[in-house]
């Protein structure tokens, strides 16, 4: 069995039996990027530029005001769980003016992470509407910056509009173990229909 990317139009794939692609999204800032480069074995691709002075009346730096670069095409890092099954994540850029690489970054995506963070929860609403209009499977991800509120996953779930069968969980984006539950969560609710890692609180 092959998914996504690896899959070649003979039937062969490239290298590993199964190479699963898996999208984390979110809105600006959320720290995409940062997850992408906690957890992958490679140093990953990024697309990073400068934010300017330009961009400040249009990119919301409130909670992240360390922030000094944003994503203008993707992220991009690689998991090898075995020999035969490796993991391609694909950081998504979190500017609505960056809209049109979607379409091209979710085909053949098994699944996704939406990385929210609760100071800015609307801004990963588009994410999610995307994700279930395409009935791509994904879970939602808190990440945990210092000084935000904190919510139960059940209040998360309701601000966002998000099926109770979603699994939102608390993580933090700069820890790799904490990134891996985020991942495991995905793959228990793309192969079950329910998370491995119940959701719960730090
Ligand atoms: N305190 C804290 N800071 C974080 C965390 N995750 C990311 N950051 C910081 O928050 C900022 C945003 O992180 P990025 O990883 O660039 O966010 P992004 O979602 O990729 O951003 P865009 O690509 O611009 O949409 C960076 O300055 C990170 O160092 C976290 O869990 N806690
Ligand atoms: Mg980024």
């Amino acid at each position: 069995m092959a998914y996504g990317i690896s899959e070649r139009p003979g039937g062969g794939v490239m290298s590993a039996e199964l190479a699963v692609k898996v999208l984390v999204a979110g809105g600006f800032g959320v720290g995409k990027t940062t997850m992408v480069e906690a957890i992958s074995e490679i140093t990953p691709l990024r697309t990073e530029e400068q934010l300017t002075e330009l961009s400040n009346s249009v990119d919301d730096l409130r909670g992240i005001e360390g922030k000094r670069t944003t994503t203008v095409a993707l992220d991009f890092g690689r998991i090898t769980i075995n020999p035969r099954v490796i993991l391609y994540l694909f950081g998504t850029p979190g500017q609505d003016r960056f809209w049109f690489l979607w379409p091209e970054l979710s085909r053949g995506a098994l699944g996704a992470v939406v990385l929210v963070d609760t100071r800015r929860l609307a801004d990963s609403f588009a994410a999610v509407d995307y994700f279930e209009s395409r009935r791509i499977p994904f879970v939602v991800a808190v990440n945990c910056f210092d000084g935000a509120d904190r919510y139960s996953p059940t209040e998360i779930s309701a601000a966002l509009g998000v099926p109770t069968h979603v699994p939102v969980l608390l993580c933090d984006a700069r820890e790799r173990e904490s990134c891996k539950e985020v991942l495991v969560c995905l793959f228990e609710y793309i192969t079950t229909g329910s998370p491995a890692v119940r959701p719960r609180l730090r």
